[in-house]
């Protein structure tokens, strides 16, 4: 089986509301859908998200670049990561490379799991377990907070995150206090000031929130400042959580080192895809941390079924008004299906409208 073509949709896909955020909102998802097409009559479906709108041509472009260097490749994951790697390595593979490789190296292990009709997560030799799923959400104060609560309760999930970060660090308080008071101990609550505040700043606002029973910080500070996130995780009792911004497994290697974090949520995009992911388990594993996923549920309910040190999964759904069938949330758990691959088919009535 052999890579004939890869085909790309940039669309901005639409979310129920606005994502705020310490560093602005987003109020469409910017994504790239790959299909890897082969000569075998299957298509690798993966997708992939750039959070800006003014930089979706850019990465749409990178992945088209990228496929072009593997065209004609047998389908064999692992080979198509170490060429792509190979051929961009005076560039490096961060931010948009990284991520267009990681969108190839999705599709090619999904081609890869169709073609031997397993599920992704057996096909790594994993076995499909529901994972704790946590609803994943804005920027909220203490009134508005309630309405997120009473979702997130509604929904069945096992765990809520929002954003923190707000000028005054007392609306901050007031959203944590209310969303406990609200959610009880049933129900985890985490916060994630998207590294938003300097050091002296998060030592200060994480202080006086380590007795408030928070499951982690996320990114108080800047996540490529180690150095800084090892003086607040030695010093603050509440895990601290970072991940999202290891830009492939050397980075997170370097951050471990560093002891940067308590717990780590590696993205399946910026770590480079499942190949990417398979790395940054084993370095949790040896580390001793709990590893949780960032946003891409899909690709996450698969990998976490093999990663030992398995944590919590993000829900942050973007995907299911593009596919035929969503993966569904079930006694505050996802599962993945069993289907083969991601088992992921666009539902093409649904993204014409919203293709670029
Ligand atoms: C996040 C995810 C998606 C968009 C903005 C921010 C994030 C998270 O930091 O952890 O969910
Ligand atoms: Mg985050």
């Amino acid at each position: 089986m052999k890579i004939e073509t890869i085909r790309t949709t940039p669309l901005l896909a639409p979310l129920p509301r606005p994502l705020t955020n310490a560093s602005g909102i987003i109020e469409k998802v910017p994504l790239v859908l790959v299909d890897l097409v082969t000569d075998a009559g299957i298509t690798g479906r993966a997708y992939v998200l750039v959070y800006f709108p003014q930089l979706l041509k850019g990465l749409n472009e990178t992945v088209l670049g990228l496929g072009e260097m593997v065209k004609g490749m047998n389908v064999v994951p692992r080979e198509i990561n170490a060429t792509l790697h190979r051929r961009t390595r005076l560039l490096g593979t961060k931010n948009l490379v990284g991520m267009a490789l990681a969108g190839i190296d999705m599709a090619a292990w999904d081609a890869f799991a169709r073609a031997r009709k397993l599920p992704l997560a057996e096909l790594l030799g994993g076995k499909r377990q529901p994972m704790p799923t946590y609803n994943s959400l804005g920027l909220y104060n203490a009134k508005t907070v309630a309405q997120a609560c009473e979702e997130t309760l509604a929904g069945g999930f096992a765990g809520m995150k929002f954003k923190t970060g707000w000028p005054s660090f007392a609306d901050d308080l007031g959203a944590v206090r209310e969303a406990k008071k609200r959610l009880g101990d049933k129900v985890a609550v985490m916060v994630d000031f998207n590294q938003s505040l300097t050091r002296a700043e998060a030592l200060a606002r994480c202080r006086a929130l380590d007795d408030e029973g928070l499951t982690w910080i996320e990114e108080p500070i800047a996540a490529d400042d180690h150095i800084g996130c090892a003086q607040i995780a030695a010093e603050i009792k509440t895990p601290i959580q970072i991940g999202e911004n290891f830009q492939g497994p050397f980075d997170m290697a370097n951050a471990l080192a560093a002891k940067a974090a308590d717990f780590v949520m590696p993205d399946p995009q910026m770590i480079q895809g499942v190949t990417g992911w398979l790395d940054a388990a084993t370095l949790a594993h040896t580390a001793g941390l709990p590893m949780s996923s960032h946003c891409f549920v899909e690709p996450s309910a698969h990998l976490l079924c093999v990663t030992p040190t398995a944590h919590w999964l993000e829900y942050m759904d973007w995907v299911s008004p593009l596919v035929r069938e969503p993966y569904k949330l079930d006694n505050g758990m996802i599962c993945a299906p069993d289907r083969p691959g991601l088992g992921l088919d666009w539902d093409e009535d649904k993204i014409k409208h919203i293709r670029l």
